[in-house]
């Protein structure tokens, strides 16, 4: 099944960018990844997508019924719509733990950062 990787509801730059980034990360892993966006690309955001000659992500209305890998989010108030009818399988994000967080997750490594591109610019290729 496809997993669509997917940034917060009223995404800015971060979240448009690194749904890209970790789309194509798990693509090169052989995992059928999708980047999309729950709103429009903001004008940075296509800037960048045009200066860097990358294709936006898909822009959805609901992410209900699908597995997900939620970036540059993890709590319940950000998500997308139909969050709580998605399958959740991966959380990459830099900010404090949100709620999505599954309880089993107490071993998780959070990175602090200032923007989840910058988590997969630390990842190997
Ligand atoms: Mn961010």
């Amino acid at each position: 099944m496809t997993v669509l990787v997917t940034g917060h509801a009223r995404p800015d730059v971060d979240s448009c960018i690194s749904v890209i980034a970790v789309a194509e990360f798990l693509q090169k892993r052989g995992i059928e990844a999708i980047p999309v966006i729950a709103g429009k690309l903001t004008p940075e955001a296509a800037y960048l997508l045009a200066r860097f000659r990358l294709a936006g992500p898909e822009e959805i209305a609901s992410t209900a019924g699908h597995k997900v890998v939620l970036v540059d989010f993890a709590s319940r108030v950000c998500a997308p719509a139909g969050i709580e009818k998605a399958d959740i399988i991966g959380i990459i994000d830099h900010h404090e733990p949100g709620d999505l967080l599954p309880p089993e997750t107490q071993k998780a490594v959070l990175h602090l950062v200032r923007s989840a591109c910058s988590l997969r610019a630390r990842w190997p290729e």
